[in-house]
């Protein structure tokens, strides 16, 4: 999955684009690259930034969404924990809703998704992004999120999301330490995870958790660091992974494909 951000502060590739047609180039150049998905956000979710107003939001997504769709050979994700943005990107061309709140942060978003019949990637988090590095206390990471993530299923089955149509992410660096989110992604293969029963997304592109191997660096400098934490994910039974170098990436996930299968 291509993260395609058209925001002005997203932490890792924020305020590239000029304008609507540029990332659309951008957009298609990462499919050229090989990118399965493509994922649009409007709004960072960096730590500390500033909510967009769902009008904001949905002018820089649609017509971006909307082009994409038309042009595009892939499906198009919209990453928003928005009701509203989600139904206008859905009715724009998108098919998938990427919700970093999993469901908790607008009442109105299973049912949209429900509604429109999209998939749901339905991930980890515990409240907003200014809040949510207080709420980052476990005892035990890998039940506690496995027990979360199906508390949101159960929500979203309610609603009437067909499960077929869910995919489950962890939600690396969300409401996590660092630690949390290396014990994650170390143990994807956890029996609570296989229980769930639903694909895997994982998102560790850049991430600052990469920092305890790495040491300080600038996100786009963390890619080799991204490339093992991509291939971990992979060997631990992820089925997406979200990234923004999609050319290098798909190397990585092409190959780590290949040893997963070697396994028999
Ligand atoms: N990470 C970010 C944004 N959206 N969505 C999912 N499903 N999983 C993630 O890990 C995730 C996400 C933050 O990274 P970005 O600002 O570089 O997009």
């Amino acid at each position: 999955m291509g993260i395609l951000n058209v925001t002005p502060d997203s932490f890792a590739d924020g305020g590239r684009y000029r304008d609507d047609a540029h990332a659309v180039d951008v957009g298609l150049a990462l499919i050229a690259a090989g990118a399965d998905l493509l994922d649009v956000g409007g709004e960072s979710t960096r730590p500390g930034a500033t909510p967009v107003a769902v009008e904001d939001e949905r002018a820089r997504v649609l017509p971006v969404v909307t082009a994409l769709a038309r042009q595009a050979t892939i499906p198009i994700s919209i990453d928003t924990y928005k009701a509203e943005v989600a139904a206008a990107a859905l009715d724009a061309g998108a098919v998938i809703v990427n919700d970093v709140s999993g469901l908790a942060g607008d009442p109105k978003m299973a049912a949209v998704v429900s509604a429109r019949r999209a998939a749901l990637v339905l991930m980890h988090n515990r409240g907003r992004s200014d809040a949510m590095y207080a709420r980052a206390e476990y005892s035990a990471v890998v039940a506690e999120v496995g027990a979360e993530l199906a508390a949101g299923v159960a929500v979203a089955e309610e609603a009437g999301v067909a499960r077929e149509r869910i995919v489950l992410d962890p939600g690396i660096g969300f409401a996590k330490r660092a630690e949390d989110s290396l014990r994650l992604v170390a143990r994807l293969d956890d029996a609570v995870f296989s229980a769930l029963d639903r694909p895997l997304l994982l998102g560790p592109s850049r991430k600052s958790f990469l920092r305890v191997g790495l040491g300080e660096r600038a996100p786009d400098d963390r890619e080799w660091g991204t490339a093992a934490a991509v291939t971990a994910c992979i060997l631990g039974g992820a089925h997406i992974v979200r990234v923004h170098g999609v050319e290098a990436m798909v190397q990585v996930a092409r190959v780590a494909d290949t040893i997963l299968a070697a396994r028999g």
